[in-house]
């Protein structure tokens, strides 16, 4: 995959956002793409977030299939992190969100209750670009946006969101910045949206998108994409076998491979082509890699 740039400023600055904010909350929510857990999950994690209560929220679990889901739940819980699927987009996510939250901040409620101390559980939501973070704090926000007040050691732009009577919810997401140097990894965020596609050739994603998912549903990306060739050798083959079933031709008979990919991308972005994650717990994925080297990390949003 071509190299993808990166912004040394941007992601500079999301990162000191993002820890000055940590320091002001209790649990850290981190929300991850369920078609790619490990993709969406930054290695920097364990250094940024130790000593934090964390959940991890598998939004998008719509696009994925359950058994999947499932698995990637008793992995996480295997590695003693609470996980649970979501859909941010749904009118329960709300309820949902909200009562996994609370009950997984119980413990830090039951110590400040035993020392007398009457506590509000203070959260925040993170995740790479595109995963739902805004989604979920507007359902979990709703109306009731209001500012709850200013705190100490709080700058004026920070506002807290009251949740509940045992919950705030600081109302803007740390944004995290996607690992790239693993291809297959830095690949699975390309697909989702998490890095910008300006800055991708977006051609060669689309058509790496689409060799993937041959292999992995072959016969949901046929029937949507009538003319692909099962067996095709090259993935730029499949985006030209997507502009014939499309019809994308060009005068002179020229195949518009750019606007296939960009409806490939919006297709698969939007859930249309078949409901299966990237990435399974037993895959042989390569391990993350060292969280002191930034050199290759983008901001994207
Ligand atoms: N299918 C599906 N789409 C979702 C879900 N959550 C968010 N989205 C969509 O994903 C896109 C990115 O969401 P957004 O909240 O802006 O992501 P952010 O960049 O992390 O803040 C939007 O088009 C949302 O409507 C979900 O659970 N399922
Ligand atoms: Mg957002």
């Amino acid at each position: 995959m071509q190299t993808i740039n990166w912004y040394p400023g941007h992601m500079a600055k999301a990162r000191r956002m993002l820890e000055e904010n940590v320091k002001l909350v209790d649990i850290v929510v981190e929300v991850v793409d369920a078609r790619c857990p490990l993709a969406c999950r930054n290695p920097d994690f364990e250094s940024l977030f130790k000593n934090k209560l964390r959940v991890v929220f598998m939004n998008k679990s719509d696009l994925s299939s359950r058994e999947q889901n499932k698995a990637w739940i008793a992995h996480f819980r295997s590695l003693g992190i609470t996980a649970a699927e979501l859909v941010s987009t749904s009118q329960s996510a709300r309820k949902t969100a909200v009562s996994i939250i609370e009950s997984a901040g119980k413990p830090i409620l039951q110590r400040y209750k035993e020392k007398g101390i009457r506590k509000v559980l203070r959260a925040m939501v993170i995740g790479v670009p595109n995963v739902g973070k805004s989604t979920l704090i507007n359902r979990i926000a709703g109306a009731a946006r209001a500012q709850v007040g200013d705190r100490p050691g709080v700058t004026k732009s920070k506002q807290w969101v009251k949740v509940s009577d045992y919950l705030e919810l600081l109302d803007t997401p740390g944004l995290l910045w996607g690992k790239l140097e693993n291809e297959t990894l830095a690949k699975h965020l390309a697909y989702i949206g998490s890095i910008r596609d300006d800055v991708l050739d977006t051609e060669e994603i689309a058509s790496l998108l689409l060799f993937d998912l041959m292999k992995l549903c072959p016969n949901e990306l046929v029937s949507r994409y009538k003319k692909l060739d099962k067996d095709a050798e090259l993935p730029f083959e499949l985006l030209e076998g997507v502009c014939r079933s499309r019809g994308f031709i060009l005068s002179g008979g020229h195949l518009d491979t750019e606007r296939a990919a960009r409806i490939v991308l919006d297709e698969y972005r939007g859930g249309k082509i078949a409901n299966i994650a990237l990435e399974n717990p037993e895959d042989d994925l390569p391990p993350a890699d060292d969280p002191h080297d930034d050199t290759q990390s983008i901001e994207g949003e």
